[in-house]
Formats: structure tokens, sequence, C-alpha cells
């Protein structure tokens, strides 16, 4: 049956792919809401459906959508969302507001859809780097058992939304005009730089972006002690997250046996003929629901135990609004 979906945050960078998403993939819309702060309500935002009218956030109207996906803050989404939910409303969060409940599944519906079948109304949807990585970890800790892992990120400003975007394009120009560079959305310029910052640094000297790939890795897998560290850094690339990759496996693993089992992977496309240039790249993976695989290789350190990998995906599709919306598409 078709769907009342409401989109809360309609005019940001997830919200807008969003709505790309579910006309892209056919979800059955029988109405589309679109829902953003006072100062946009009222205006018309241009999409695959027509030109939609913006709606001030009204929880009493959202209410009455059979799904609604938030691409809001962790606080907005604390104080509406489990309301929503209870209305009887599919609730599709994108904030880290629920990822650590218990009670709250936390999917990547290529990895771990069996989790909404308990799970009640409100579903969180992972951090993007993190939704990225296991979609490559996932098949290799199903067939080899993973025991350590070390992730190193080179993020794009998409992560930080439209107006991330938009610091890396300005301030370019800028630079290369020999004008001023400032940042406002970066701590640091981000033109011709690299920032090993991502959010606020934690007491244990990791940033919670790196906190969050650990935690929810270790919740989607269903691997509560999975040792797995991360280094996560900001890079100046638009909107594909790219990630190197260190695994110590469980049963022994060759490059060729993960090759033919991330080939079967949904969800994952193996570019990997490094000869002829084919590795993951940013601009590859941009616009693209597949993530990318590539520099398979045995690990120095681990050897028969162990793979490097180098991963790229859309972080603004996989990373946030394609797996919000496969995770509505597990209710149809
Ligand atoms: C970034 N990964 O690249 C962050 C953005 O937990 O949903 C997404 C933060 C999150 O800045």
């Amino acid at each position: 049956a078709s769907r009342r979906v409401a989109i809360v945050g309609a005019t940001g960078a997830v919200g807008r792919e969003m709505v790309n998403v579910l006309h892209d993939r056919k979800f059955p819309v029988s109405e589309l809401g679109l829902f953003a702060s006072e100062r946009s309500a009222g205006k018309v935002q241009d999409t695959p459906y027509g030109p939609k009218t913006l709606q001030a956030f009204d929880a009493e109207v959202v209410k009455g959508y059979d799904v609604v996906l938030l691409a809001v803050s962790g606080d907005f989404a604390k104080a509406h969302a489990p309301a929503l939910a209870s209305a009887g409303a599919l609730v599709i969060d994108n904030s880290s507001a629920f990822r650590y409940d218990d009670n709250i599944p936390l999917i990547v519906p290529e990895i771990n859809a069996h989790a909404f079948q308990g799970g009640g109304r409100l579903i969180a949807n992972p951090n993007c780097t993190t939704a990225i990585a296991v979609v490559a970890l996932g098949p290799l800790h199903k067939a080899f058992g993973l025991k350590r892992v070390i992730v190193s990120t080179y993020q794009a400003t998409s992560g930080a939304g439209a107006e991330g975007m938009a610091e890396l394009e300005e301030q370019t120009r800028n630079r290369l005009e020999g004008r001023p560079v400032t940042n406002s959305v970066f701590r640091h310029p981000i033109p011709f730089n690299l920032i090993p910052q991502i959010d606020a640094f934690q007491e244990n000297g990791y940033t919670k972006e790196e906190m969050k790939v650990t935690w929810e890795t270790r919740k989607i897998l269903g691997v509560p002690d999975l040792a797995l560290s991360c280094t996560a850094v900001r890079i100046p690339t638009y909107r594909a997250h790219s990630e190197a990759i260190t695994i110590e496996t469980i049963q022994p693993v060759t490059p060729d046996a993960a090759r033919a089992v991330l080939a079967d992977a949904p969800g994952v496309k193996v570019v990997d003929d490094p000869a002829n240039g084919a590795y993951p790249m940013p601009l590859n993976a941009t616009a693209q629901y597949d993530v990318e695989v590539g520099r398979i290789r045995t690990n120095l350190v681990f050897g028969d135990h162990g793979l490097d990998l180098f991963v790229c995906g859309d972080q603004l599709l996989k990373g946030a609004a394609l797996n919000a919306v496969q995770i509505a598409e597990l209710d149809l």
C-alpha cells in the first residue's frame, strides 16, 4: 500500500537527497510532506515530484504521516521522535540521539535487516562513516570473523551539510583568487588542508565521530566487544567519504577469497584492478548507491589473518538518505 511520507529537515543536504531517493527507488508515496523551520515555511522547493511548498514543522500534523524521515539535530529528534512513533508513524532518525539505546534498532539493511522485526516504530539511521564501512565489514565478518579493525577516514565536507560543501567551494575560490580565507563551519580552513578532528574530543582522546564508528559498528554487526579503533579526518572533497580499513580475522583469509565474498555482497561494488588504475575514489562513488571496495591485499602485520582495503561511499546516499529509505522499504 502507498504511504504518506514526511521529511523533516527537507531543505538540508540529506533531506533533499531523501526526496530524490524516494522518487528514484519508486517508494510508494501517496503524499509527500516537506517540513522545515519557520524561516523556510512557504518557500517552494523543486523536487522530482514537482515543486513542493515547505511547511513549518508541526508535531500534530506530522503525526498523521505513515513514514517520517528525520534529517534534524539530535535535540530536535529527542524532543519529537518518540511521540511521532507512539502515534504510529514509522520514524527513521538520522541523528545520533537514539543509536546507542539498546531498545532502538540501528539498521543497515544489507547487514542487519533482522533487527527491524522486533523493533518498535522508531529506528536509528547510523553515522555515515559507519554505514559505509559496515557494508564491506559485514560480509567479511560473516565469512572470516572479525577480530580487530582499524579504520582511518578521509571524510567529505558534505558530512557537515550543505554549508560544509559551500565553505569548501567559496574558500577554495577565495584562496585561488588571493582573497582572505575564513572558516565558520570547520574549525580550520579546509581548502588545500585536512583536519584531523570531526566532532568533539572525548575523555579518551578520540573524537565523538571516531567513537561513533566503534559503538555503531559493534551494534550493527552484533559484536559488542569488537576491537575497533578509528581516526577520522575531514578532507577537501564534496560528498563521498573514503576509509582505509585494516582487519584482523579469526579465520584465515586471502584477498581472492575476500574479493569473492564482496563481489556477492549487496550494496558493494568491487573496484580492484590497481594495474589499470581502478580503485575506489570519492569522485567515482559520488551519486552512486553502492559502496566501492578495492585495494584488497594481505596485511603485512596480520599475514594470512589480515587484510587491508579501501572503501568509498556517497556520504549523503548510503551514509544517510539511501539507508533511511532502505529502512522504510523493510516495512512495505
Ligand atoms: C561527518 N559523519 O562527516 C559526520 C556527519 O553522526 O550522523 C554525520 C554525523 C552523524 O561530519
